[in-house]
Parts: C-alpha cells; sequence; structure tokens
C-alpha cells in the first residue's frame, strides 16, 4: 500500500481563502482511515438521513439506498464502483481535493468521478471550505446511479471539454450551470419541492434553509437565467433554481451552447438575489402552485 496521500486544503493568505488544484488520482487508503474517520462519516451520515426525510428527492434517497451505502463505515470506492459500473457506467476516482476545471471536466465526460479521499475533521463536522470525500460521496455519488441524471453529469462534461476551450466567460457561464443544478439545485415534486443538489444535501443548515427559510427566491428552472445569475461559494444561496425533472434538465444541454454563449456575451450577468419579472417564482416548500408577476 502507497503511502497515504497528503490532504490538500485551500491555502488561507492574507488576501482570504485560496483554493489549491491537484490533479493527481490517488488509491482511496481506506485501512489508513481513522477511527475517528469513520466516525465522523456515521454522525455526517445519520445526521444527514434524518434530516433529508421528506425533503431530499425520491431519486436520491432511492439511488443511495440502491448505493448498499451505511453509516457504519466509509465505503469502499472499489465496493461502489461495481453496483455504479453496472448502472451507468460510472466510476469513481480518489482525487486529493480540487481539479482544475479542465481536468474536472474531462473526468466527467468519461464517466469518471473524481472523489476527494480524505474526511474532513471532526471539529469541521458542521462546516468545511472545500469539497470533503462526505460532500462528493454521499452528495454527488448516489444520482450517478439515475439513468438520466448520469447522462446529463457525462453532457456536462463535455459541454465543459468545449467551453474551457472557447474561453472564460462561456466557462463562467457553464460553471453557474452546474453550481444552480448539480450543486444547489431543487426539484418539483407533486407532494412539493425537494432536494437534489449535492451542496445542499450534504449540509445539515442548508437542507433547512433552502426549502424552508423565507429568506431565498425560489425560481423555475431557465437556462439562460441560471448562466446569467452570479453566485457566492461562502454563504447560503440567495436563489435556488427549480426543474421539473432530471429529464428536463438533460433536454435543456442537448443543444449546441455556442449561440447561447454569443447571446450572453451581450447581457449583464444577475446578481444572485435578484428576480426578473417573468420569473416562475415558487412559494417556499410549494409542490404545485406558482406565482409570477406576469400571471394571470
Ligand atoms: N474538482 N474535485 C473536484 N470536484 C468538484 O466538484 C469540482 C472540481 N473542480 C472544479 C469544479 N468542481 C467546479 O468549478 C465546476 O463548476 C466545474
Ligand atoms: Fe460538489
Amino acid at each position: 500500500m502507497s503511502a497515504t496521500p497528503r490532504r490538500v486544503e485551500n491555502l488561507h493568505t492574507d488576501k482570504g481563502k485560496v483554493p489549491v488544484y491537484a490533479t493527481g488520482i490517488v488509491e482511496q487508503p481506506w485501512d489508513d482511515y481513522s477511527a475517528d474517520d469513520h466516525a465522523t462519516w456515521a454522525t455526517l451520515y445519520a445526521r444527514q438521513r434524518e434530516v433529508l426525510a421528506g425533503r431530499a428527492s425520491d431519486e436520491f434517497i432511492q439511488a443511495q439506498d440502491a448505493m448498499g451505502m451505511t453509516p457504519d463505515r466509509i465505503p469502499r470506492f472499489a465496493d461502489l464502483n461495481e453496483v455504479l459500473r453496472d448502472a451507468t457506467g460510472w466510476t469513481l476516482i480518489g482525487v486529493e481535493g480540487l481539479l482544475p476545471e479542465l481536468d474536472f471536466f474531462d473526468h466527467l465526460a468519461n464517466r469518471r468521478f473524481p472523489v476527494t479521499w480524505w474526511i474532513r475533521r471532526p471539529d469541521q463536522v458542521d462546516y468545511i471550505e472545500e469539497p470533503d470525500l462526505f460532500h462528493d460521496l454521499f452528495g454527488h455519488v448516489p444520482l450517478l446511479m439515475n439513468p438520466v441524471f448520469a447522462d446529463y453529469m457525462e453532457a456536462y462534461g463535455r459541454g465543459g471539454v468545449k467551453a474551457h476551450g472557447i474561453g472564460p466567460e462561456a466557462l463562467q457561464n457553464l460553471t453557474r450551470l452546474y453550481w444552480y443544478t448539480v450543486e444547489f439545485g431543487l426539484i418539483r415534486q407533486k407532494d412539493g419541492l425537494r432536494i437534489y443538489g449535492s451542496g445542499i444535501v450534504s449540509s445539515k443548515g442548508e437542507s433547512l434553509h433552502s426549502l424552508e427559510s423565507a429568506a431565498p427566491n425560489r425560481i423555475g428552472f431557465d437556462l439562460e437565467r441560471i448562466m446569467r445569475t452570479r453566485y457566492r461559494i461562502d454563504t447560503y444561496q440567495k436563489t435556488y433554481f427549480v426543474i421539473d425533472s432530471f429529464e428536463q434538465l438533460m433536454d435543456a444541454t442537448r443543444p449546441d451552447f455556442t449561440p447561447i454563449y454569443a447571446r450572453l456575451a451581450r447581457q449583464d450577468s444577475i446578481p444572485a438575489g435578484t428576480v426578473l419579472d417573468g420569473d416562475k417564482v415558487y412559494q417556499r416548500g410549494s409542490g404545485e402552485g406558482w406565482a409570477s408577476d406576469g400571471d394571470v
């Protein structure tokens, strides 16, 4: 067994937090996880499953159970890969932390999902600034069992590789799409709004905030609206976008985005907390009705 890889975390400088990018692929050092590591997984897993009952989308809960994830101990990537590969052809690879965007997109385009090999320390249980094993494994991996979402993630990766070749503005537009769907997306079920975004499902506070707080906007999915909307990474989101289904998400990514990027380049970006005329605004936790300024 090679030596345990080192944790790669954001650098805290006098200019604030600077993300550190590492591109290496590492074997999951499963035998090196400490009792604290497994206890952190168990605590977070049990707590989140309790919070997510009635709040996470049905697909998320079904997928996580189908994967055979449990709170007992940190899952082995090799075990999950057997189930995941059969279901949708995706496999997990161990990484040290955040990857440069092109590396990340290339992995997604080849149905490889990068999972950080290390889990947060016990004192970081309530908040950690960068994606750790819990965020990636508990938050991102289950929905890769869902065939439509699995297709969306591959299509997203392919789009990311293309956007990277077009330029920084196209990349920014596309990164916003990832942020407001894969990381912080809500989905409408007949019994109400539910969470599917990984950044929400892996956070107790945001799981409650996203559905029950009066503060954030909840706006119906609109591709170009999302691609224009700015976001912050260090606070709860001011706006969540709501899809009707993963098919809607997959359909939205079918067209070639090049003309969309060209159109967006001529438009201003939208501050995160803004509501525009014509936005489909959902009330908190609502399932059926939505009201918009232009509603008749
Ligand atoms: N790297 N390991 C890892 N995990 C991510 O979720 C990730 C990343 N690099 C870039 C990134 N996400 C976002 O900028 C995406 O929007 C591309
Ligand atoms: Fe993430």
